[in-house]
């Protein structure tokens, strides 16, 4: 589902529609039932059950939302500030894990929680490095779930010990696409995205760029080997989030993950309680 709830405004400021905000926009313009919003629950008027989808998918929402916010309020009592990570099958993400468990092992207490559609593979991987682990595979749902939500991810808090943990890591399911509509109660959402993808990613996937507040430009230790135009991607990268933070990586050799874990230090040491951001 490409339902784009994710807004970013020319001020940097960004923000999802709430359900209060559907329901205002439907009592302003009730001739207008089946189309609502149709740029945050996509345009539905192909469809002959297209105000039915429109239902479903506010509930579907409105769920995910109040449980997200359940799951953050959770959070924000063991004062553990949890991080979405999001990005394309394989740009990265299990390795710059593993990369981070190794350096942040001492001193930060770390919970994982690792999406994936089918296997233990990568909750596998990130064993051993001291980070209590919840495993979640989403194939039980619709030829299994493209993302994790939010009461997947509540059944995964309730299997960790949150008053010992400082950070947690969310790896999302490999995917370009539904993550970013699906708040799952993290404070945080970052985006790993590989040179290997093209330039023009941005532009063809921009709610999930636009969702995110800081973006891991992974593998630069194959720059030399790609036609990867730095400069063209920066331009579409901030066409569709001017304000993004962008970190150069290498999840294979280590460069630039220093600037990485400042990030995930300095993160865990603002307090979220209160003043949380919806993400
Ligand atoms: N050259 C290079 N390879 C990398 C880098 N980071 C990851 N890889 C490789 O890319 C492949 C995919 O990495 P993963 O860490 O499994 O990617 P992922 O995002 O967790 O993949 P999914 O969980 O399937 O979505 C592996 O072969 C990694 O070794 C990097 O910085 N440079
Ligand atoms: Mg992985």
């Amino acid at each position: 589902m490409t339902l784009g709830r994710f807004h970013r405004h020319d001020d940097g400021t960004a923000h999802e529609h709430s359900l209060e905000e559907l329901d205002a926009h439907q009592r302003d313009h009730p001739a207008r039932a089946d189309t609502r919003l149709e740029h945050d629950l996509g345009d539905m008027t192909g469809y002959g059950t297209g105000p039915e989808r429109i239902q479903v998918l506010e509930r579907i929402f409105g769920e995910n939302d109040r449980t997200a916010q359940e799951n953050r309020d959770l959070l924000d009592a063991h004062e553990v500030v949890a991080v979405n990570l999001m990005s394309s099958p394989g740009a990265g993400k299990t390795l710059l894990l593993q990369r981070t468990l190794a350096a942040l092992a001492e001193g930060i207490s770390v919970g994982i929680v690792e999406g994936d559609i089918e296997t233990s593979i990568d909750a596998d991987r990130l064993a051993g490095y001291g980070a209590q682990i919840a495993l979640l595979n989403t194939s039980n749902g619709f030829g299994g779930e493209c993302h994790l939500d939010a009461p997947m991810v509540k059944s995964a808090l309730a299997r960790l010990t949150l008053a010992t943990m400082d950070l947690l890591l969310v790896e999302n399911v490999g995917n370009l696409v539904c993550p970013a509509d699906f708040d799952v109660g993290a404070h945080h959402r970052v985006m790993v995205f590989s040179i290997t993808e093209g330039e023009e990613k941005p532009l063809k996937y921009p709610v999930m760029f636009r969702s995110v507040e800081l973006l891991l430009l992974n593998k630069m230790d194959l720059l030399p080997h790609l036609d990867f135009d730095m400069a063209l991607f920066e331009r579409n990268l901030r066409s569709v989030n001017p304000t993004v933070s962008v970190v150069a990586v290498s999840a294979r050799t280590g460069e630039g993950l220093d600037s990485w874990y400042a990030w995930l230090k300095h993160a865990t040491a603002v307090p979220t309680a209160g003043g949380a951001s919806s993400t």
